[in-house]
């Protein structure tokens, strides 16, 4: 307990730095930990950057010398009217959306709305996107909340494709895809029997046909351990709780199967030959409270077999959980003892694993330890070897174990070698040398592991490389997204932002160039070249069926207390001036954009009703709501279109 005070209160004490002295931390400072290391960690952060000293270790960066008087600020500036060379795509978080960055100037380009409700596009108020987010038979939202954590883009070969993007909903179980061209979500599916669905990752080929060297599924971990179905048997029998590993189609976006398997998952990660995919365990021992969740010293790293699972289900060997038809295969210890038929291994690695890689080459996943000071490295073509019965114990997949810095988290690759994982705890970036890591577990005592530390400000969760979860790595930039911020922007009250540091990484030395603010929060981001995304601006009205062609067609149709309003907008007007309906009449109004101009976005609200969308050039949009105020109602343009936006209003007329 009082190392971790020593460790949090300054920060950089010499056992934040030596993390050897203590080998695993005790399960008695652990227990401390949890309770201590969020207040206590913080203090720390109440240092501040400029005092806080240079880590032991760390190459250079001797106390005094200013750590950014050589760096040449040019090559991160952005200067007006320029492009940035990469979009960076993070999650929301709590926030429910997607985020779109440019990096390096870190500018915020889009934010996109996924599982919240979203006023300026429309998104859960138009009857097109509340289909996709899905609805009530009394025609409520089923959730307006959500948690997004982790994205990924589709891949071919290895590399992003540029069509979709996938990301999950902690909160109420759903994975979304989003179209990149659109930048907008086409899909939501909610996952059965799942709750804390946290990690995510599309597949980067077909482990059975060769043909197939893009995404086709899409991987999820679930988090919190549950009664099975969850309706109300169980609750007070923990021992009778399970996770469920589930995999989705990547195309109908309906889950394909789902394998049962003990204690619990977190972080997702996929092998480049579509073979294997993963998830790091913390909840091994099945435990309720934290205590028992951290009373193993060590949990594991879940491979899946993908081609196995895919033949146990072909095969018939599954089962049904409550009214879902979702196969459920059974990838549980007891029945996975023997490697030839094994559909899962459970790899050993120390005390509550958060984050899981893979890294570019396909050879390797990086686990990290969380409450042990280490990373595993554990080799692809090992755990291979275990399925096919060459390996005895599943440990033996381990090719390094690093004592890496307290509090490891998530790491990323530059493709040069080198590794960069997220030091939680001691608020740094540990740059590792991956041969030199192999070496010293091999017992090379000289293999100088740790190449370079680097302070970030403060206490970074996710980080990554840019390209680094692809075949195709550059090695240029590396992105810690911190979990405090404190003093690196003006206070705005009691919640600060996040903030995402963007580090180069391109030479010998990790060099911080920039602090960018974000709105919490998101977890994880991917860096993107930008080469990769094409977008489209304007849309085709056939994709519409209820789209309205021509200014000509525009009317009103009653069917008893049924009004449709057909109605097309073209700056600087609606094509209706007024439109009459009666109290209580079920009003729905379908409005396409027919302006072809590119940005010649109109926006429709009205006062009082609650309805407020967008409708982009040449697209089509709906809303349904009851007539039930009476009076005069302009309804008007929202988004600034024309010199006479102002201008462009139609009156809907509610008849007493
Ligand atoms: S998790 S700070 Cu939601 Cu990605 Cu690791
Ligand atoms: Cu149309 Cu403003
Ligand atoms: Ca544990």
């Amino acid at each position: 307990m009082s190392e971790i005070v020593m460790t949090n209160a300054k920060g950089k004490t010499e056992e934040t730095v030596v993390p050897g002295r203590r080998r695993f931390l005790a399960s008695s400072a652990v227990a401390g930990l949890a309770g201590a290391s969020l207040s206590l960690g913080l203090a720390g952060c109440n240092k501040g950057s400029s005092d806080a000293a240079p880590a032991a270790g760390a190459a250079s960066a001797a106390s005094g010398a200013d750590p950014q008087a050589n760096i040449k600020w040019d090559k991160y500036e952005v200067h007006p009217g320029k492009l940035d060379t990469y979009y960076s795509f993070s999650s929301g978080g709590h926030s429910g959306d997607l985020r779109i960055h440019g990096l390096p100037s870190g500018r915020e380009i889009r934010r996109v709305p996924v599982f919240n409700v979203d006023c300026m596009s429309g998104w859960g108020i138009t009857n097109e996107s509340r289909a996709i987010i899905g609805t009530k038979p009394n025609g409520q939202l089923n959730y307006n909340t959500g948690d997004t954590h982790h994205v990924h883009l589709s891949y071919t070969d290895g590399v992003y494709d540029g069509k979709h993007l996938f990301v999950n909903d902690k909160l109420n179980g759903r994975i979304a895809r989003v179209k990149l061209d659109t930048m907008e979500c086409d899909a939501i599916t909610q996952l059965p029997n799942v709750q804390g669905f946290h990690g995510i990752f599309p597949d980067k080929r077909d482990p059975v046909d060769e043909k197939i060297n893009y995404t086709t599924r899409v991987f999820c971990g679930s988090e919190f351990h549950i009664p099975h179905p969850n309706d109300g048997r169980d609750i007070n029998d923990p021992s009778k709780y399970s996770c469920l590993f589930t995999c989705v189609d990547a195309v109908t976006m309906q889950p394909r199967y789902q394998v049962k398997i003990d204690g619990n998952m977190d972080l997702v990660a996929t092998s480049y030959d579509g073979k294997l995919a993963c998830s790091n365990q913390y909840n091994t021992e099945n435990g309720v409270h934290y205590e028992e969740m951290m009373s193993a010293e060590r949990d594991s790293c879940i491979f899946f077999n993908v081609a196995r699972i895919e033949e146990a289900v072909k095969a018939g060997k599954f089962t049904h959980i409550g009214d879902s038809k979702v196969p459920v295969v059974d990838g549980t210890k007891a029945s996975n003892t023997d490697p030839k038929t094994a559909l899962v291994v459970y790899v050993p690695v120390p005390k509550n694993p958060h984050g899981v890689n893979a890294s570019p080459d396909g050879k390797y996943y990086a686990c990290s330890g969380k409450l042990s000071p280490t990373a595993t490295l554990i080799e692809h073509d090992l755990v291979l070897k275990w399925f096919d019965g060459g390996l005895k114990d599943p440990r033996d997949t381990v090719v390094a174990e690093p004592e890496i810095g307290l509090g490891p988290l998530h790491t990323g690759f530059d493709g040069k070698g080198f590794i960069y994982t997220t030091l939680f705890l001691d608020s740094q970036i540990v740059k590792w040398d991956l041969e030199a890591a192999k070496k010293a577990y091999q017992g090379d005592k000289n293999a100088k592991v740790v190449v370079d530390r680097i302070d970030v400000h403060y206490q970074p969760g996710h980080g990554f490389t840019s390209m680094g979860e692809t075949a195709q790595p550059d090695g240029q930039y590396f992105i810690s997204d911190n979990k405090f911020s404190k003093d690196r922007y003006l206070p705005v009250g009691p919640l600060h932002p996040d903030s995402s540091q963007l580090i180069d990484i391109s030479g010998e030395k990790m060099l911080l160039v920039a602090d960018h603010p974000l709105y919490p929060e998101p977890h994880d981001s991917i860096v993107v070249r930008r080469d990769i995304i094409k977008t489209r601006q304007i849309y085709d009205l056939n994709e519409f069926p209820l789209a309205t062609k021509s200014v000509k067609d525009n009317r009103v149709e009653r069917n008893g207390k049924k009004v449709t309003v057909h109605l097309t907008s073209q700056a600087p007007a609606y094509g209706l001036r007024e439109w009459t309906v009666k109290k209580g009449d079920e009003v729905t109004i379908i409005l396409t954009n027919l302006d072809k101009v590119e940005d010649l976005t109109h926006g429709f609200g009205i006062p009082n009703y609650n309805i407020s969308f967008v409708v982009h050039p040449q697209q089509t949009q709906s809303v349904t709501f009851i007539a039930d105020k009476p009076g005069v109602f302009w309804c008007y343009c929202l988004n600034f279109c024309h010199a006479l936006h102002l201008e462009m209003r139609s009156r809907m007329l509610v008849e007493a």
